[in-house]
């Protein structure tokens, strides 16, 4: 709705500017006539007035000056035009000492081949006489084929102008009253607010968080149990866009993922389940990175044994990392910061998807705990996919109750897995992120009602001296 607002705002701005906007001679259409003479298409301003469209149109006449028994005076200057589709005939002098007796608005034109009207009794231009004017008309309903000719002595000097030169020059000066939108694909969207202009599949990229701006999920791996609390053990930024066509409908998904950090000695995979989303409604899955054999992909990229479409991103970090050195990748204040390659994931749908269905960024993430596909954690009351071994719900330090839709929460609601939508400075090794980030727990006991913006680097929320200092 958003961009149709958009859209609508801006043909209407174009509307009101068309008839005020500057030729470009760029966009001229120049034809000769002979004998020195030239006929230039200057301008075509469409007009449009309820149902009736007008065409104001500025043709340029111009003489070189040559002289000679080839370049003879003008005598008339008329222009082709079918019977009672032309007005407002006007005739301005640029330069020289052209004159003329009256305007014959025709529709017969004596000795000329065609029907129209005419500049009659031209002196004074031509035959040595260099000169300019210009002759303005008005043609209403539709632009035609105009032939215009230079009557001098006996020599027609006829020129044809299509109407495509005439639609030509309109639309190269963005003068009209609503073909200036431009739509090269035709799905509506015009050029100038279609990220996809020549794809009729796709209009939009939508980013989340933001486009250029990457989210942070930071998950804490010794689930059920709470571990060290210091939610680092695997930490992963996102930047997600979800393609949509005219429709606003998502087209496909395109996400970078990257590894921030991974304090701990698990080789954990990362997977998100589309939780209103079919695997058949799947068309393709790309750019998964799969080293181990726990995972069991379908044709269509989709995991296998799922009654809802999930996307396992990767079943092991090592092959993403280039460790600088030591186990623990990126939490430990030793100077040592590693890198990630950049896993990019592209999904595409068999049909275009309503974004109420898709959902939104990051959808449903969670971590598969060290190679064990039955132990999933997932983001507090996100619901774990058909492959999780519920029995362990309720277990060690989870209070999770899957018949209250509760899961991956601690009795006081602590969870084990955040989603951060910017890029978060994650914690030391073995530190609870309460040491760090000094407003976590009032913002996790409260189920988020209190200091919802606690990961923010406000005054009085976080000791930068427990929050690991290479990023
Ligand atoms: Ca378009
Ligand atoms: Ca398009
Ligand atoms: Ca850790």
């Amino acid at each position: 709705m958003k961009k149709l607002k958009i859209l609508f705002s801006v043909l209407w701005i174009i509307t009101m500017v068309s008839g005020l906007k500057a030729q470009s001679p760029a966009c001229e259409i120049t034809k000769t006539n002979g004998g020195g003479f030239t006929t230039t298409i200057e301008s075509v301003v469409q007009e449009c007035v309820g149902s009736n469209t007008f065409y104001h149109i500025t043709l340029r006449v111009s003489h070189n000056g040559c002289g000679g028994p080839t370049c003879k005076e003008l005598s008339h200057y008329s222009i082709e035009a079918l019977p009672g589709t032309y007005s407002n005939v006007g005739v301005q002098v640029i330069s020289g000492g052209m004159t003329y007796t009256q305007i014959d608005l025709g529709p017969n034109l004596g000795s000329d081949p065609f029907k129209g009207f005419k500049i009659d009794g031209t002196n004074n231009i031509g035959g040595g006489q260099a000169g300019v004017f210009k002759v303005t008309y008005t043609l209403t309903g539709s632009l035609q084929g105009q032939r215009t000719s230079a009557k001098a002595g006996t020599n027609g000097q006829i020129v044809n102008f299509t109407a495509a030169d005439f639609i030509y020059v309109m639309n190269c000066n963005g003068t009209t009253c609503s073909a200036v939108i431009i739509d090269t694909d035709g799905d509506g969207v015009a050029d100038s607010e279609d990220d996809y202009p020549t794809d009729p599949e796709r209009a939009f990229n939508n980013y989340y968080p933001a486009k250029g701006v990457y989210g942070t999920l930071a998950y804490e791996d010794l689930w059920p149990s709470k571990g060290d609390y210091d939610f680092n053990d695997v930490v992963i930024i996102y930047n997600t866009n979800i393609v949509t066509n005219a429709q606003n409908q998502a087209v496909e998904i395109k996400t970078k993922y990257k590894i921030t950090a991974v304090g701990a000695s698990f080789h954990n995979g990362f997977a998100f389940q589309l939780d209103n989303v079919l695997p058949s409604q799947v068309a393709s899955v790309t750019g998964q990175v799969i080293s181990k054999n726990y995972v069991n992909l379908q044709s269509n990229g989709t995991e296998n044994g799922q009654t809802k479409a999930v996307i396992v991103v990767w079943d092991n970090t090592e092959p993403l990392l280039h460790r600088a050195g030591g186990s623990f990748f990126n939490t430990l204040p030793n100077g040592l910061i590693g890198t990630s390659d950049t896993a990019f994931i592209h999904v595409l749908f068999t049909a275009p998807l309503p974004l109420a269905t898709l959902g939104s960024a990051p959808f449903n993430p969670f971590i598969i705990k060290n190679g064990v596909r039955s132990v999933e954690i997932h983001l507090p009351d996100y619901v774990p996919t058909d492959l999780m071994d519920f029995s362990l719900f309720g277990t060690s330090d989870d209070r999770s109750n899957p018949g209250q839709s509760r899961y991956y929460k601690s009795s006081n609601n602590l969870p084990w897995g955040l989603h951060i939508p910017n890029v978060f400075d994650h914690m030391l090794e073995y530190t609870d992120i309460t040491q760090g980030y000094l407003h976590f727990a009032e913002w996790a006991q409260s189920s988020g009602t209190l200091y919802s913006d606690w990961y923010l680097n406000l005054s009085g929320y976080r000791n930068p001296a427990k929050i690991w200092p290479g990023l």
